[in-house]
């Protein structure tokens, strides 16, 4: 059996060696990226069984892919080999303050040809739990497909789902097209995990309890909103309150901490931990994750999570 699955695009990211705007940058550090693989990985390595769908081409960037998910014992075994096309790429800037620069390199990828054909049942049922994001909608119909099919059966067969918004405006035609159809997904998984500005922009509300709400009301069964380094909020039927961030002392990257929080909030869902204390721990992976360059390389293994945890007295769960 599975503990999680999730699938969307794995790409080759080069990350800028030197700060300053990508087009003046000559040197890069390749390293994976994609916030579901990253969303796997961080599970992995807290010790969960994951799996990773999607699909690659068949050149250098999917076989370091493919590698790299191995070597952070992801499950690639759904991981399809496609021939006809390559596998995307993104470069990111490093940057003193704020967020990095990324320019992407996948239109037409590999992994925007997944298809509702390629959705294994079987598979799938083998899971406990399914995470998705806002992404893999973007990438082409037909993903948007295959994710409102998982979407659907993992539903049916009683499963639980997560979501995170993810909104990559530069992906979508258009700013409406982006708002309805996450909101169509966002609204029939369990769990809701928007940052706050991505929850303004999807509900025009401008308060977490507000943005929760919609979703609650929707059927969602918590909603958790990203506050950034002030931590998160979260409400439900029954409660409602605010978790706080941990401060770290140097900002070096900021993209993968939200990857980072739904990581600590899945794996404290699975192993049935208060939601203020799963929370706890999404905050801890996201402050992590904000003091490494690669997106998932900050995640750490349950024992560093746990030392984490008790270091900045948020309980010891
Ligand atoms: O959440 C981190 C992602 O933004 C990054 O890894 C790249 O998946 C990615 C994307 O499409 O932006």
């Amino acid at each position: 059996s599975l503990d999680v699955i999730t699938f969307g695009e794995a790409m080759a990211m080069f990350i800028a060696d030197s700060i300053g705007p990508l087009h003046e940058t000559r040197t890069f550090s390749m390293e994976l990226a994609g916030a579901e693989t990253n969303v796997a990985i961080g599970l992995a390595k807290l010790g969960f069984k994951t799996s990773f769908i999607s699909k690659v081409g068949d050149d250098a960037f999917g076989k370091f892919i493919v590698q790299k998910l191995q070597e952070h014992h992801v499950l690639t075994d759904h991981i399809v080999l496609d021939t006809d096309h390559a596998t995307g790429f993104q470069l990111k800037s490093k940057v003193e303050v704020g967020d990095p620069e990324v320019q992407y390199f996948r239109k037409g990828s590999a992994a925007s040809r997944l298809y509702v054909a390629d959705f294994d049942e079987d598979y799938f049922l083998r899971a406990r739990h399914l995470h998705m994001t806002g992404i893999p909608l973007a990438l082409s119909l037909s993903a948007r497909d295959f994710a409102e099919h998982a979407l659907k059966f993992m539903k049916q067969h009683g499963k639980t789902i997560s979501f995170d918004t993810n909104l990559r405006p530069s992906l979508w035609n258009s700013e409406k097209e982006m708002i309805d159809t996450i909101n169509f997904f966002a609204k029939q998984a369990d769990y809701v995990l928007p940052g706050i500005t991505e929850g303004k922009l999807l509900t025009g509300y401008d308060t977490p309890e507000d943005i929760a709400s919609y979703y609650l009301d929707a059927g969602a069964s918590a909603v958790m909103i990203k506050l950034g380094e002030r931590g998160a909020y979260y409400k439900t039927l029954q409660k409602e309150g605010y978790v706080k961030g941990i401060q770290v002392s140097r900002v070096i990257d900021t993209v993968g901490a939200g990857d980072g929080f739904a990581v600590g909030v899945i794996s404290g869902l699975l192993e049935k931990i208060s939601l203020e204390q799963a929370i706890k721990r999404g905050n801890a992976i996201g402050a992590l994750a904000v003091q490494s360059s690669g997106d998932n390389t900050g995640y750490p293994n349950k024992q560093k999570l746990l030392a984490y945890l008790t270091k900045h007295d948020q309980g010891v769960n």
